[in-house]
């Protein structure tokens, strides 16, 4: 019946604390856009998950323009588009102008240059520093 020193712990709460230092320390962050999914040369099915990162400027929807903010772009069989130039409106030119940093891309099967591409709020690229470029295989579904 003893249940003496069972050594059981209590629960250990593990605080995180937050790394918010890269702001705070005055160090300039290098700007980038990513892909985080898909990875460049993968092998995906259609609808392709898109998870878009960016580092050193705020997502911001679109709108008015303010300085260091922008929203995310795809271009589809497309590479960087000049700094300045409005991003068009198409089936290759996808806006994410809510703000959104996930999506799916619906994409017959086939071989894709896929680029991603940071705009202000009026949509006019930042140029190739804010870009990021993969190569993509779409496989036919099942
Ligand atoms: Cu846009």
């Amino acid at each position: 019946m003893n249940r003496l020193g069972t050594g059981r712990l209590a629960a250990a709460v593990v605080l995180g604390f937050l790394a918010l230092a890269g702001h705070a320390a005055g160090a300039e962050p290098a700007k980038r856009v990513f892909f985080v999914e898909p990875k460049d040369g993968a092998e995906v099915v259609s609808p392709v998950k898109v998870v878009m990162g960016v580092e050193g400027m705020t997502i911001k929807p679109s709108g008015g323009v303010v300085a260091g903010t922008g929203h995310h772009h795809v271009l589809i069989n497309k590479g960087p588009m000049r700094r300045g130039k409005v991003i068009p409106t198409d089936r290759v030119h996808v806006h994410f102008g809510k703000g959104q940093t996930e999506a799916t891309l619906k994409l017959a099967p086939g071989e894709y240059t896929l680029t991603m591409q940071f705009a202000d709020g009026l949509h006019r690229s930042y140029g190739k520093e804010l870009a990021h470029t993969i190569q993509l295989k779409v496989l036919p579904g099942k």
